[in-house]
């Protein structure tokens, strides 16, 4: 028998044949990643039942020093839940642990496991009259494990924050395969470090999220929608402010869209239409929503008769139904989908305080106009937060290579760009293996040395998703 066939009847005799997966066939879609970036190989694929089971499984890999990459959804933008090429690493998938354990409608709190997929905890929020606010394109998908390892952002984050924001409580497996029981529902607690914190945003490398208790919100009985067409990104801010300060927390999303958003998405997507009838250099999506009974699209055109008179607005589609609201949404999230379907593009996911935003975008712009070729700059994203997707597409199939090879290039221009700005170069979708190196590179010394310690503290033996992160 190899070594690799006895490992394999190992984790069978622990957790049963029904678990452990190793078939090609079976195996093939966990093993590369959504954006095709990455052909990784495993031992196996472990898809355990529940919590004792991912304990048994991550206390032999510790034992056997073998490397468990966990997958949620397999939905993340930087190859974190790919193994290697090495075939020595086990493919964790939480697919199977997919209840909501409880909902406490009173306390405003839902626990659920890590498998649950991110529309289905927003399903059961909601059907207890309640809301849980994260809210991502890939919600279908992604699951709520995922979002808490990538501490996930979206489309609400102006109003409701980062998944981090959402957490009361977590239960995880720790590398050496203890379980850490950290499932309460308090909203003041503070017992020494932060553990739960930590394990937010760690991306797999500290311990497995099997369950997490969730904050909910009082479920929105009112909201008005617009496409917004605007002149420049600093008119965006301008109107972000004007927005916040006369809707105050009622203001949910503020999502900056250029024209060519518009072009790739209507030509790309079935039935995704132009909103608005003349062409506009920018758009914004914005949402007011609130738990009243109220008057939403009042205050929103008041506010926007407001934004016109100081000349912040060049146009604007209200949404007069349910209908149109989702088809500007539609519109929004599927922004990722056209330009996946126009061609390659370099993704830069970056953040810079919202005030510098209009000087970030006019800067980083001109360094693409002027040094890349065959790009067409496809800048979008969660103006609201400072977060934008600052991507650069190849729209002429014929020159896709040489687009490509200027990645390098491009990554360092903006990354230095982002820096100046004091910024960051993994907003929302974490650092997985396509940015290990840029964090090494900008990271402060002391940051890096306090996350190297925490991962040698925790996981001496490096198990958990090696090569990922640091
Ligand atoms: P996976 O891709 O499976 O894993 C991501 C990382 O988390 C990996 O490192 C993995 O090892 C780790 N991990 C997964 N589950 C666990 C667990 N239970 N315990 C420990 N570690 C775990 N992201 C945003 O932030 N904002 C957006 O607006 C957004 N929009 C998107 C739109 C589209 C169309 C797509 C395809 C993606 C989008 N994403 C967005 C990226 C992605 O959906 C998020 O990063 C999401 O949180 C990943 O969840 P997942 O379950 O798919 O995780
Ligand atoms: C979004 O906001 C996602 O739509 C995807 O975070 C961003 O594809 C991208 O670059
Ligand atoms: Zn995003």
């Amino acid at each position: 028998m190899s070594d690799g066939e006895e490992l394999r009847s190992q984790l069978r005799a622990l957790i049963g044949a029904d678990s452990v997966l190793t078939a090609d066939a079976d195996t093939a879609s966990f093993l590369v990643d959504q954006r095709r970036l990455y052909r990784g190989s495993a031992l196996a694929v472990a898809v355990p039942h529940d919590v004792g089971q991912v304990a048994c499984i991550v206390g032999w890999c510790n034992q056997q020093r073998i490397g468990v990459v966990p997958q949620g959804g397999n939905t993340g933008y930087c190859g974190g839940a790919t193994p290697d090429e090495s075939g020595r690493q086990l493919l964790l998938s939480l697919r199977r642990l997919n209840r909501i354990r409880s909902i406490d409608a009173d306390n405003f709190s839902l626990t659920a496991e890590a498998g649950c997929v991110l529309a289905n905890v927003q399903q059961a929020a909601d059907a207890a009259e309640r809301l849980f606010p994260l809210s991502l394109g890939s919600e279908g998908s992604c699951q709520i494990g995922g979002n808490l390892a990538t501490n996930a952002g979206g489309l609400n984050v102006v109003r409701y924050g980062m998944a981090r924001d959402q957490v009361l409580g977590i239960e995880a497996v720790l590398p050496d395969g203890q379980v850490f029981d950290g499932l309460k529902s308090l909203r003041k607690d503070n017992t020494g470090y932060d553990l739960k914190s930590l394990l937010v945003g760690s991306e797999g490398t500290l311990g497995v999220i099997t369950a997490a208790t969730l904050k909910l919100w009082p479920k929105m009985r009112s909201s008005a929608t617009a496409i917004l067409a605007i002149a420049t990104p600093a008119d965006a801010i301008r109107l972000l402010g004007v927005l916040k300060a006369q809707a105050g927390e009622r203001l949910s999303s503020f999502e900056l869209l250029p024209r060519i958003a518009i072009e790739l998405t209507t030509r790309h997507v079935e039935g995704v239409i132009d909103p608005l009838t003349t062409v506009y250099p920018w758009y914004i999506l914005c949402e007011l929503t609130s738990a009243a009974v109220e008057p939403l699209s009042e205050l929103l055109q008041q506010i926007l008769a407001d934004a016109a008179e100081r000349s912040l607005l060049l146009d604007a589609a209200l949404a007069s139904s349910e209908r149109v609201r989702a088809a500007f949404w539609r519109l929004r999230e599927s922004v990722p989908e056209a330009q996946r379907r126009a061609g390659p593009s370099l993704k830069h996911d970056i953040s810079v305080p919202v005030t510098s935003l209009p000087a970030f975008i006019s800067e980083a712009s001109l360094w693409v106009q002027t040094h890349v070729s065959d790009g067409v700059l496809v800048c979008y994203g969660h103006a609201g937060d400072g977060n934008l997707h600052f991507n650069v597409s190849c729209i002429d199939a014929s020159r896709n290579e040489a687009f490509l090879a200027q990645e390098p290039q491009l990554r360092r221009a903006i990354h230095d760009l982002v820096a100046k700005f004091s910024g960051s170069i993994s907003a929302e979708h974490g650092i997985g293996r396509l940015k290990r190196d840029e964090l090494a590179h900008y990271a402060s010394p002391v940051a890096l040395g306090a996350m190297r310690a925490i991962k040698q503290a925790l996981d001496p033996n490096g198990i958990m998703n090696p090569g990922k992160l640091l």
